[in-house]
């Protein structure tokens, strides 16, 4: 199997990890490419959560017996290991677990967002936005008075830096970005983003839902405030995130869920707050799925957070390389050669995304199509839809060869 060139991964071993690829759909051998989506789980990770269930399953927190006490270490442990693996220095007081980006972005425009905004005050994030971090801010400033504005993506899928100096003024509370886009794979500036918001005293929340998978990413030295991502997008589990937060500014903020496990004292009257990051974790939490993605952080630095970005950044410039072969096929984001995260979103002229992904899956090629969650991008683009190829890992520049070549079967059928 070819894999890329200069081999950067050892793909075939990695392949190993991850029984699903071997799975065959019409006879036809998977090719796994929706990883933004969702990237598949390596045995690794598979067994830490199956060894939890059968070993040591019990709630944190509460018991004194011992498998409570195994299960509290490692599940506050697991705290310390995704901090570390994002560069937080704080350990487990600024790593706080959620159930995804989504939850995350939500934590922090409903806690800090939804106390500190008011009218006159102002949200700039930009036109690349997933609709999470989008829809989150746009209703929260609804809600507060306070008006949002976007930073302008140009013709090359780049942020204007310009218009970013120019909607970032003194009257910013919160600069919230994107660092890779789902859609068009640019990796955005966001440690520049975050000099301009500091300068006018705003916070930056940074959503790394494409990155913390696919680069190394060290939160402090690009000076987020708060920075989000997803278990189940990083070879993690479902139903599980992080949410990285500054240690003073987290002790700030006011809980988003109330419950069990958040709470210092309790009275009819008032009751106060657990220390972080506990005072963000009310109820029982996702102790399998923390294991879990203490798991995941461990395989992917195993292989390297280095060398997997740059095997992402020779699949998608080596997907574009193939798609630009072909003239009726339109591909977004920074043009080839600059470098960008693992995914190619295109469009076949005259076939529409769904009807070009169901014949890519008659020939067990996964793809994503749709709006990806970025509508207002796509209604920039002036299309619908479009097509997505995401890689992680275990792919390989064969599996994009017969991608391109089950297009001209989608050529044939509708063209
Ligand atoms: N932000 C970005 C940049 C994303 O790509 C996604 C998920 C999210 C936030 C939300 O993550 P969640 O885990 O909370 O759902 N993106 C995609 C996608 O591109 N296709 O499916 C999900």
């Amino acid at each position: 199997m070819a894999t890329t060139e200069p081999q950067i991964l050892d793909v075939e071993g990695i392949r190993e990890d991850f029984p699903i690829l071997q799975r065959e759909f019409g006879g036809e051998q998977l090719v796994y490419l929706d990883n933004a989506a969702t990237a598949q789980t390596p045995d690794q990770v598979i067994d830490a959560m199956s060894d939890y269930y059968r070993e040591t399953n019990a709630n944190v927190h509460r018991g004194l017996h011992h498998l409570s006490q195994e299960a509290s270490i490692a599940y506050e442990d697991a705290h310390d290991r995704l901090a570390e693996f994002v560069g937080a220095s704080g350990g487990r007081e600024e790593m706080i677990f959620t159930k995804n980006t989504t939850d995350s972005e939500n934590l922090v425009a409903y806690s800090w967002g939804l106390n500190e905004l008011g009218p006159g005050d102002e949200v700039v994030t930009t036109e690349m936005e997933h609709h999470s971090s989008l829809v989150t801010w746009q209703q929260i400033a609804k809600r507060t008075g306070a008006e949002i504005k976007y930073i302008r993506v140009d013709d090359d899928g780049e942020l204007d830096m310009d218009h970013a100096k120019e909607l970032i003024t003194d009257d910013t509370g919160m600069v919230s970005v994107v660092h890779v886009s789902n859609t068009l794979g640019t990796k955005n500036p966001v440690g520049a983003l975050a000099e301009i918001a500091h300068d006018h005293d705003a916070y930056i929340f940074v959503d790394g839902a494409q990155s913390v998978p696919t680069m190394p990413v060290d939160v402090e030295e690009i000076g987020a405030d708060f920075y989000a991502f997803s278990g189940h997008k990083m070879a993690g589990p479902t139903g599980i995130g992080g949410l990285y937060g500054r240690k003073e500014l987290l002790e700030e903020m006011a809980p988003f869920y109330y419950g069990g496990g958040m709470i210092r004292k309790v009275t009819y009257d008032d009751s106060s707050w657990a220390e972080l990051p506990w005072k963000f974790e009310a109820g029982t939490p996702p102790i399998a799925e923390g294991i879990g993605l203490a798991a995941a952080a461990d395989y992917l630095d195993d292989i390297g957070m280095e060398r997997i970005e740059r095997h992402e950044n020779e699949l998608a410039q080596y997907a574009i390389e193939r798609l630009a072969e072909f003239d009726d096929i339109e591909i977004y984001g920074p043009p080839a050669g600059v470098e960008r995260g693992g995914l190619v979103s295109f469009n076949l002229e005259s076939v529409h995304a769904h009807d070009l992904s169901e014949v890519l899956n008659d020939f067990a090629v996964a793809v994503r199509a749709g709006d990806h969650c970025t509508q207002p991008l796509h209604d920039k683009l002036g299309v619908a839809a479009s097509t997505r190829a995401s890689f992680y890992v275990y792919n390989t520049t064969d599996e994009i060869d017969t991608m391109v070549d089950a297009l001209d079967a989608a050529r044939e059928l509708f063209v």
